[in-house]
């Protein structure tokens, strides 16, 4: 959890732009790929991540929410657009409308009893959680992938090393 607005704003700065990255490098048939016809696509996905922030405004938060998902969710980059307005969105929200004492505060999300501070790191994991996912569908679509906690596959054979089996 979080104790410091400070440290979710680092962060979360942090998180954002890898996931901007990623989001920057779909392709519009690239959304289609899934890895069965039951699981999600790498469309709903990114779409996933643009829309499931809006959670926050049930623990107070006010910043306007995602676009009419019908109409973006088809573009790739309508949603990468839409990822960097509200996750900017989010972070200035939490910046002006919470203080230190506001991440001790508890509320009931998902049926349990998180304080802010918790919902704060909630919302870091599940991003990465489905980024991580993702960076999987877009190689299975041949789209390259950045480096994120570090290098990948293609930037090992770039950097002239033996890529980590
Ligand atoms: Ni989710």
């Amino acid at each position: 959890m979080f104790t410091s607005i400070d440290d979710f704003a680092a962060e979360w700065s942090q998180e954002a732009k890898m996931t901007k990255q990623v989001m920057n490098l779909l392709t519009d048939e690239s959304l289609n790929q899934a890895i069965t016809d039951k699981h999600r696509t790498l469309g709903k996905l990114a779409w996933h991540l643009v829309e499931s922030v809006g959670y926050m405004t049930s623990l107070g938060l006010k910043f306007e929410g995602p676009d009419n998902g019908e109409k973006v969710s088809n573009s790739a980059v309508a949603i990468a657009e839409e990822y960097e307005r509200i996750s900017e969105a989010i972070l200035e929200a939490v910046k002006t409308q919470w203080d230190n004492e506001s991440l001790r505060v508890t509320q009931t999300v998902f049926g349990g009893e998180w304080n802010n501070g918790a919902s704060l790191r909630f919302t870091i994991m599940h991003q990465a959680h489905h980024r991580g996912q993702m960076t999987v569908l877009m190689r299975q679509a041949g789209l390259r992938i950045p480096d994120l906690y570090g290098p990948n596959y293609d930037s090992w054979i770039e950097r002239g090393m033996e890529p980590r089996a």
